[in-house]
């Protein structure tokens, strides 16, 4: 049997595949690693060889050499299985808690904040964001505070878990756009805590010396798609 093999996208690119190699490395599963390169032009070239062992063309994927396992939330329940279920909270009401956290993030949290995208999150220069925006990550910041004020010590259910790596590339793309978390002190320690993590920072540390993946849009005003935001305080 061939040895389990995690297909990743690009470090500053791959949010999906940051979630499931953060909880694969943290359960204590041995994988190794083979990097696709998503960015253009070479990204459908690449994913078309992911197509042909795993139905959605995406990463990631875990290939555990008996099974292909072709979805983020897929991998991290399989990692949190492979660790004897340490990844999520012992307690049945508060583990139903942490799957909603994360089923939320894995279906989109509702669009919210979708135009800070995790490719965004390493560019030198930053825009600054629209009320909308800070409305949209303020309701969120409600949300991490209601939790971590309810079961968190250092991570939203005590100990680190799957709920803080789905949450992490959200994190990230959050924090370097220097977001006012001043109302949420709890959240604001949690975000420290969570990109200090030695796997999150590993994995930053390497996104943080690729060239940078530009979207067009980035510094389109919304509300006036003529005018180009210039940048912000983080910039
Ligand atoms: N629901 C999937 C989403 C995976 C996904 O969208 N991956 C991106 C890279 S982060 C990708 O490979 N996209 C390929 C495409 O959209 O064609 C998961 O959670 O694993």
């Amino acid at each position: 049997m061939s040895r389990p093999r995690l297909y990743v996208g690009t470090r500053n690119a791959s949010s999906w595949a940051m979630r499931a190699w953060l909880a694969l490395k943290a359960s204590g599963y041995d994988f190794d690693e083979e990097l696709v390169d998503i960015r253009r032009p070479q990204r459908f070239r690449n994913l078309a060889v992911i197509g042909e062992f795993s139905p959605p063309a995406a990463v990631p994927v875990l290939d555990t050499g008996r099974t292909v396992i072709y979805d983020s939330n897929a991998i991290m329940e399989f990692a949190n299985d492979s660790c004897d279920g340490r990844l999520l909270p012992r307690d049945i009401e508060a583990r139903a808690h942490a799957r909603s956290l994360i089923a939320w993030q894995h279906a989109g949290l509702s669009s919210l904040c979708h135009r800070i995208s995790f490719e965004s999150a390493f560019y030198p220069l930053k825009r600054p964001l629209t009320d909308a925006e800070q409305d949209d990550c303020n309701r969120l910041f409600q949300c991490y505070e209601a939790t971590l004020d309810r079961y968190g010590d250092a991570y939203l259910f005590g100990d680190i878990s799957l709920a803080d790596f789905m949450h992490a590339p959200t994190v990230v793309r959050l924090a370097r756009h220097s977001l006012d978390t001043l109302a949420w002190p709890r959240t604001e320690a949690w975000m420290r805590l969570l990109l200090a993590h030695p796997l999150v920072s590993e994995w930053l540390a390497e996104a943080d010396r690729l060239p940078h993946i530009w979207y067009d849009d980035y510094l389109v005003d919304p509300r006036d798609p003529a005018t180009l935001l210039t940048a912000g305080p983080g910039g």
